[in-house]
């Protein structure tokens, strides 16, 4: 088994303790880091999303999973994010109401951070107003960031979205929306200003919006 199917096995199977020392090897085997990130969480995650709709696995097992891929991710990062010693602006960012998922929008703000702006994370379950909070407190915020991987919280981005614009934070701010529910369809049809389907070309897309 190679180094990155180790590791793949080891965030299948909760393995947090095991993860960063996989992640290491990996690197020091010369893996590239989006390589190590895509073939050895991201897949490994999938997995456990298929495991858990064809009730193989339970809320537990995809808890532990998830745990250690966290841990695979703060071991990657310093690999993974480049220089952000300089701001090009505030991003706020979080997942929408009711939604706990927050992996992969923590690998967005961490991609978002490294293409140089600055930060703020509102974590997970964010009601609404506190987005608009957020915006109306800051006029240096450029952007806001949506996230949300269930479909049962997809109206709650849709609210989300109605909020800043009812707020007026549509003159300040451009809004993008993201999460593996998420299509451009949909980020047409709340009015969100952009959508992308990973951290990646979320990085990409905040630039090119600023
Ligand atoms: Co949840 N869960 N979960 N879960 N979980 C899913 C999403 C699910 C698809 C599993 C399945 O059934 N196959 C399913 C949703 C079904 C649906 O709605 N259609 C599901 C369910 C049902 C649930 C519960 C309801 C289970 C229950 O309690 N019965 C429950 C809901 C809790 C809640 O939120 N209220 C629940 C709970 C959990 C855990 C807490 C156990 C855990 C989350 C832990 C955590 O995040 N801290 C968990 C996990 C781990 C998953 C799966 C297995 C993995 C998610 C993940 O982290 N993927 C997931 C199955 C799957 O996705 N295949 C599943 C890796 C991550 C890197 O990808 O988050 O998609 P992702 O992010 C990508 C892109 O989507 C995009 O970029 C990221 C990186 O490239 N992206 C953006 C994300 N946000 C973006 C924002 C952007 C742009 C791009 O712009 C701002």
């Amino acid at each position: 088994m190679s180094k990155i199917e180790e590791l793949a096995a080891a965030v299948t199977k909760g393995k947090a303790k095991l993860v960063p020392n996989l992640v290491n090897e990996c690197l020091a085997e010369g893996t590239d880091p989006v390589e190590i990130l895509n073939k050895g969480m991201i897949d490994a995650m999938s997995i456990i999303g298929e495991k858990f709709k064809n009730n193989e696995i339970f809320v537990p097992e995809m808890l532990v999973a998830a745990r250690a891929m966290k841990k695979g991710v703060e071991t990657l990062k310093p690999s993974l994010a480049g220089d952000s010693s300089v701001s090009i602006g505030k991003y706020v960012i979080g997942t929408v109401a009711g939604d706990l998922h927050d992996i992969g929008k923590n690998l967005v703000a961490m991609m978002i951070e490294s293409a140089g702006f600055e930060v703020i994370d509102l974590g997970v379950d964010v009601p609404k107003e506190k987005f608009v909070e957020a915006v109306k407190n800051d006029p240096e915020v450029k952007i806001v960031g949506l996230s949300a991987l269930l479909t049962t919280t997809m109206p709650a981005m849709k609210d989300t979205v109605e909020a800043l614009i009812e707020a007026g934070c549509k003159n300040q701010v451009k809004i993008m929306v993201g999460g593996a529910p998420i299509t451009q369809e949909f980020a047409d049809e709340i009015g969100a200003d952009c959508y992308t389907a990973d951290a990646a070309s979320a990085a990409q897309a905040a630039k090119a919006l600023v």
